[in-house]
């Protein structure tokens, strides 16, 4: 479709890998096709285009743009992240078993414990840093081991190629949920997983105005399937949110790169500060897998989880609600810092004891770190921790 080299780098393909100017009128920017419908000649006789469910061009111009980022064949978009997961994992029968990562996000949490158990399926949450306990979690029934790498929010990390590896030998397929690093910074496809999932309302995106959700594969068994269902069960995202995520991905090098940096700063003032008791960013040189972050990504991110004073949630609340640059809400990955209390909030899913026992205490905060003036940032922060 676009005339893009295979061999371009990633901010090339960033711009302009699945678009072409319009046909028709040579429009730069992809045209929102807001059409639920397309003419037909004659009965048997249309231009490819029957029902917006089926096909959208505007979708599809997203699609390539996100396949060729992530280096994969097929792209395909949903209507939020969870509805991505969601299409995954109904390829799955009742009987068959996951392995996931016992911190993921709360809503993925939530999707497989409280949804999918009930059609049969079985989920193993185990701790996903260790390779060894993921493989010693498989069963002869064992589909599919689902990755957050980082997770949300603790910032661990799973070696995609050490536990593709394993998976591959039993013939189990391995997903990586890459929505904290981008494909800018990590490609789970080249380390030898099966398919990566995105949140796209997050840096994808990245402006914080649409909710989006996709899979990229190589696989072209799992791509049949997936396209399938992206028909068949018809989560499909709108044209205007596809338009929005376009246009997002264009910037998408440049804002990684400042989110990264200021991270990095944000990252090195909580560490060395004394009312701040745990820092957790796969950056710093004291991460326990900080060398594992340096193979397989090319960039630690912007996401920065910390636990001020004692980790209780009078310490967490004091911080939290002094903060006067950074906004207070859910979500990540735009262009505007953002803090989070993920106990309450985007975690609430989770059961106390299961988080406490991962060392997510109550007061722990998450930072989405933005693209502003890092000095405003440090400021912001320094201040919010004053009076721990
Ligand atoms: O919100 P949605 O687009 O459906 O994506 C779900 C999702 C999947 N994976 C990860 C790693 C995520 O962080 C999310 C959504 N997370 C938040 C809303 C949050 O604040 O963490």
């Amino acid at each position: 479709m676009s005339q893009v080299p295979a061999k371009a780098g990633i901010s090339t393909k960033a711009v302009h890998a699945g678009q072409e100017p319009d046909p028709k009128t040579g429009a730069v920017m992809t045209p929102i096709y807001q059409t639920s419908t397309y003419a037909q000649e004659s009965l048997g006789h249309h231009k490819g285009y029957e029902y917006a469910r089926t096909h959208n061009a505007t979708r599809a111009a997203l699609e390539g743009n996100l396949a060729a980022l992530e280096g994969g064949a097929h792209g395909f978009c949903f209507g939020s992240g969870l509805a991505a997961t969601n299409a995954l994992i109904q390829t799955l029968s009742a009987g068959d078993h996951v392995v996931c990562g016992n911190n993921t996000y709360g809503g993925t949490y939530r999707l497989f414990e409280k949804v999918w158990k009930r059609h049969g399926l079985q989920f193993t949450f185990v701790d996903c840093s260790d390779a060894a306990a993921v493989e010693a979690a498989f069963t002869s029934a064992t589909k599919l081991i689902w990755l957050e790498t980082p997770t949300n929010p603790l910032m661990q990390l799973a070696d995609i190629r050490d536990v593709s590896a394993r998976a591959h030998q039993r013939g189990i397929k391995v997903a990586v949920d890459n929505t904290f690093m981008t494909p800018y910074f990590q490609r789970p496809l080249e380390l030898g997983a099966d398919l990566v999932m995105h949140s796209v309302t997050k840096y994808l995106n990245g402006h914080s105005d649409m909710i989006g959700g996709a899979l990229i594969t190589s696989d072209e068994a799992l791509a049949t399937q997936l396209r399938f269902l992206q028909n068949a069960a018809g989560a499909v995202p709108g044209p205007m949110d596809c338009f929005l995520c376009l246009r997002g991905t264009k910037t998408l090098a440049v804002r990684m790169k400042q989110h990264d940096a200021n991270a990095r700063e944000l990252a090195a003032l909580l560490e060395k500060h004394p009312r701040v008791s745990k820092v957790f960013y796969p950056g710093l040189a004291s991460h326990p897998q900080h060398e594992l972050a340096k193979r397989q990504a090319s960039g630690f991110g912007g996401m920065i989880s910390f636990i001020p004073g004692d980790g209780s949630l009078a310490a967490g609340e004091k911080v939290f609600n002094r903060f006067q640059l950074f906004t207070r809400a859910e979500s990540l990955g735009g262009v505007e810092s953002l803090v989070c209390h993920p106990a309450s909030m985007t975690h609430a899913s989770v059961p106390r004891e299961s988080r406490l026992a991962m060392g997510f205490a109550d007061g722990l905060l998450r930072l989405s770190v933005g693209i502003e003036d890092v000095a405003d940032l440090l400021a912001d922060l320094d201040q919010a921790l004053q009076d721990v």
